[in-house]
């Protein structure tokens, strides 16, 4: 018989580190997570879209971010790396106990990951307000294509809200902590901010997400001006 040991847990007094970009919503995402177990943790800034290290490429293979080491335990991917940290770390649950809530959870990630990140964030809000801002060409075509692109997202999402199983805004989970920073990047362009307002759910969901201490603590533009 093939007897197999299993490699020890990390526990919850080792040091933990989130590799990430300052204006990665996907950092974002984890960094929230983070905060609301309130988990302390130090951030070490790498850039995804210049070259790798040989030694960031050890921690995550595609290079790109966010990715977690906590003790000699290292993971990437965000939805790992959050399922991780919740049931890792005492703090208040950020999944839900019932079926439909979790389902619900894990469809709105999924949703968000396939269907709205890019059009939102790399479309809309980088070509309208990201680009600009650091003087770099932008394209309005981009933001017309993200913009239609991201309206069947949108309109689940607002659907969801409504709904009333998560993106509460007041019970944080993990879906709250994976649509804000893209939400967050896509109001920042004033053609996404208008698109929102059309989705009182969602909009209301905003409003009382955008005024967490979570939220204003990890601002990617938070002291930056524009060079
Ligand atoms: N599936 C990855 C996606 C992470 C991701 O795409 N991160 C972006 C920053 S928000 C990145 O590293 N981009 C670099 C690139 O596209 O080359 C995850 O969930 O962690």
């Amino acid at each position: 018989m093939l007897l197999l040991t299993k490699p020890e847990e990390a526990s919850m007094t080792e040091p933990v580190q989130l590799y990430g970009y300052r204006y990665s919503a996907y950092t974002r995402v984890a960094r929230l997570a983070l905060l609301s177990k309130g988990v302390t943790h130090h951030v070490q800034e790498v850039d995804p879209f210049g070259e790798a290290s040989e030694t960031y490429l050890t921690v995550h293979p595609f290079g790109r971010v966010p990715a977690l080491s906590h003790g000699s335990f290292k993971i990437f991917e965000t939805n790992a790396i959050t399922r991780y940290v919740d049931r890792m770390f005492d703090g208040p649950s950020l999944q839900p106990h019932d079926a439909a809530s979790v389902a619900r959870m894990d469809q709105v990630i999924a949703v968000v990951d396939a269907y709205a990140y890019w059009p939102m964030v790399r479309q809309v809000a980088s070509h309208s307000f990201f680009r600009p801002f650091f003087g770099d060409p932008s394209s309005s075509a981009e933001v017309e294509t993200g913009l239609v692109a991201s309206a069947k997202a949108l309109s689940f999402l607002d659907g969801v809200a409504k709904e009333g199983f998560v993106l509460t805004g007041y019970d944080i989970t993990l879906a709250d902590c994976h649509v804000a920073p893209m939400i967050d990047y896509f109001v920042r362009a004033e053609e996404g901010a208008k698109a929102l307002s059309a989705l009182p759910n969602l909009q209301n969901w905003w409003d009382r997400v955008s005024a967490l201490t979570i939220m204003h603590a990890t601002d990617p533009f938070a002291d930056v001006q524009a060079p």
